[in-house]
């Protein structure tokens, strides 16, 4: 049995989309809501329509994915639009991402959806690695934890926030200090590893348009610092700040691995883009074998339980 609470909502499965991947239009996103998904989240909104970086920007490698998409969204408006149809159909909630230029573009998204009908999740994404001359928020400690401040200063409902891979314990430990001082339902980690460069030796070129072909890389190179982060979160964080496990997740081998490291909700970007919404039935299914052949029932009496070597 699959079946996960999360943040009091109950859903059929862990498994999501990750923001970014098929989650652009109304069309992407009614075949999520279609799919067996567990839940799904839109794609990371600005305030107004953003037409994203010039093409080429996605590529797939055999071992994942390099992406400089640079944001391209249809505007808050539309997704604020869809989610609130949305939930008049269901009540598995949609989960909101926004993702502005500036902590005031912040700000003001995040009013509209405090002051808005919104029952669902809201995810703030401040770690988006592609927007030529905006750093990537949460590497700057200072302005997370003043973000975070004036966030919390109105808005109530449940709030996560989107990180990118840290790599040092120190980071680890001063992150989850900033992060346990907040009301935060959830971490999500990781976005993709920023800056990364994928190089064709047929033309000796890049193989991405922006910036040089630089770019996030997503699949199988980003799964252990993607663990690394859910545990070194899950082990840091109050307990109420679920875990949201993305990175590396191709099979239900790697899903299990994140939900031994603590995840609550798994999502997948780069294996998605591959293969279509149809692999979350495969997810299931050999999430569920795995499951059947250790002895657990169900997620919770795994969830976490990673041993060290003593
Ligand atoms: O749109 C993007 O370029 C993008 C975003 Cl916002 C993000 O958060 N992560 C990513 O890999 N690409």
């Amino acid at each position: 049995m699959l079946t996960t609470n999360f943040l009091d909502f109950d859903f059929s499965n862990p498994f999501m989309n990750a923001s970014g991947v098929h989650c652009m239009t109304t069309n992407e996103l009614d075949e999520l809501a279609a799919s067996n998904a567990g839940a799904y989240i839109m794609k990371s909104a600005t305030p107004a329509k953003r037409e994203g970086n010039p093409e080429p920007r996605y590529f797939d490698v055999p071992l994942g994915s390099i992406n400089s998409m640079g944001l391209p969204n249809l505007g808050f408006d539309y997704y604020l639009e869809y989610a609130l149809k949305q939930q008049e159909k269901t009540s598995r909630p949609v989960f909101f991402s926004v993702a502005g230029m500036s902590v005031a573009e912040n700000i003001a998204m995040l009013k509209k959806i405090e002051a808005s009908d919104f029952k669902g999740v809201t995810e703030l994404n401040l770690s988006c690695p592609n927007v030529p001359g905006k750093p990537q928020v949460a590497y700057d400690f200072e302005l997370t934890y003043e973000t975070l401040a004036q966030v919390f200063d109105f808005f109530t409902k449940p709030l996560g926030v989107k990180l990118p891979p840290y790599f040092d314990m120190a980071h680890f430990d001063q992150m989850a200090a900033i992060l346990n001082k907040y009301p935060l339902s959830y971490v999500n980690a990781i976005n993709s590893i920023g800056n990364g460069l994928y190089i064709d030796t047929d033309s000796d070129q890049v193989v991405i348009k922006p910036k040089e072909g630089f770019g996030g890389i997503g699949g199988e190179y980003v799964k252990p610092t993607a663990l690394a982060n859910v545990r070194a979160f899950y082990t840091r964080l109050k307990p109420e700040i679920k875990i949201i496990g993305t990175g590396g997740i191709l099979t239900g081998q790697d899903a299990y691995e994140h939900l031994l490291c603590g995840a609550t909700m798994l999502q997948v970007g780069t294996q998605l883009q591959k293969e279509g919404p149809a692999i979350f039935d495969r997810l299931q299914k050999e999430l569920m074998a795995i499951m059947e052949e250790k002895g657990y029932k169900t997620i919770a009496e795994f969830r976490g339980k990673l041993k060290a070597i003593v």
